[in-house]
């Protein structure tokens, strides 16, 4: 498939590692639906980073079909997107080793998700936990990706990810094109239960975060319960952590400015605007869930996606690849 419309290019992905939260969603996933008109996208669920930590065999496989159902659930269309999973396309690690060769023991030491991952698995520093970045650099530069829409606590790896191209280039002239960040309001939700860290789907204390597929009533349920502080006026401020948050989710799905918030709520306490919250959310989800679950009664039209957008991917992907193995040096038969 050849980018005949001369779009501009973009690439991202989500791991199969849990359960998608609304961070994912308002920082990843819901950007992208609204760039799938003007952009050449592929998106894939990168299950081969999601073993650096590990995974029971039979959710990573379950969750591999419900990342590809919530995607098309969220308005991704598989027509219009090349939306396709990353060990389906041996190119991704296959450019990951000559990048590997290309990237720094000091830089991938300084990546701040690999320190947090190493002291939340203490017991499993794998090289591939490492080096996780270089894959990533791959599947990027694999596409010659201009954009890559990701959430705050990406930009680090995107970083790198130009390093590595401009190293490369600079060795061995133009190869790679050199990614942009494309980082939007909803980029860093934070936990509702320690509103100044990041929304995680691997928290372990279910109350931090709100997944997609949570019902109506779990998701009021933990808006009242979100942390806030002892004021009692619905506005943003330094220190209103909890606040913050929550406004920036109220926003993100209403479309709200944040003058518009405060008017909404004056006079009114914290109880009603998390309600509100909380509504705004599940009526959001609602839609969102009810495709998935009927998504995920036909794996056979998931495994046709998979198919025919691996066979995409992997016909854009050669390309990069062979050339790159021509300029290492790699003989070509
Ligand atoms: P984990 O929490 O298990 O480490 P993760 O959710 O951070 O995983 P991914 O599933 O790979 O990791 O993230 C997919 C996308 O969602 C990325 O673009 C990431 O930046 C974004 N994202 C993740 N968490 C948040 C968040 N709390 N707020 C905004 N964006 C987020
Ligand atoms: N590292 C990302 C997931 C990811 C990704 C990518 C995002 C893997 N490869 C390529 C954008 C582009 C994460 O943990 N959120």
């Amino acid at each position: 498939m050849e980018n005949t419309q001369n779009k501009k290019r973009i690439f991202s992905g989500v791991q199969p590692s849990g359960n998608l939260t609304i961070g994912n969603y308002l920082g990843a996933i819901k950007n992208w639906t609204t760039l799938q008109d003007d952009y050449e996208c592929l998106y894939c669920v990168v299950d081969q980073h999601a073993i650096t930590v590990r995974q029971t065999p039979a959710d990573l496989r379950r969750r591999t079909y419900e990342i590809m159902a919530i995607y098309i659930a969220c308005g991704l269309d598989p027509e219009k997107n090349i939306m396709y999973v990353q060990s389906h396309v041996p190119a991704h690690t296959q450019l990951s080793w000559v990048l590997n060769c290309y990237t720094m023991f000091g830089e991938l030491s300084r990546m701040t998700q690999f320190k947090d991952k190493s002291s939340k698995n203490a017991d499993n520093i794998n090289a591939g936990l490492f080096t996780y970045p270089t894959l990533m650099a791959s599947d990027i530069l694999l596409y010659q990706a201009d954009l890559v829409p990701v959430g705050e606590d990406q930009r680090q790896h995107i970083e790198l990810t130009r390093d590595i191209a401009a190293r490369f280039n600079s060795v061995y002239g133009d190869t790679f094109k050199i990614p942009e960040p494309y980082i939007t309001k909803g980029a860093k939700i934070n936990s509702l239960a320690e509103p100044t860290k990041k929304m995680s789907k691997s928290d372990p204390n279910a109350n931090a975060y709100v997944s997609l597929l949570d019902n109506k009533d779990e998701i009021i349920k933990k808006f009242r319960r979100a942390v806030t502080d002892s004021d009692a006026v619905v506005c943003r401020a330094e220190g209103k952590d909890g606040i913050n948050n929550l406004m920036t989710i109220y926003s993100c799905f209403t479309g709200k400015t944040d003058e518009e918030i405060v008017k909404e709520f004056e006079g009114k306490g914290y109880g009603d605007f998390k309600l509100a919250v909380g509504q705004v959310c599940a009526d959001s989800l609602a839609p969102i869930q009810e495709e998935f679950e009927r998504l995920m009664k036909d794996k056979a039209y998931l495994e046709q996606i998979f198919k025919a957008n691996s066979e995409k991917a992997a016909y854009l992907a050669r390309k990069t690849l062979s050339k790159v193995y021509r300029k290492v040096g790699f003989v070509q038969i």
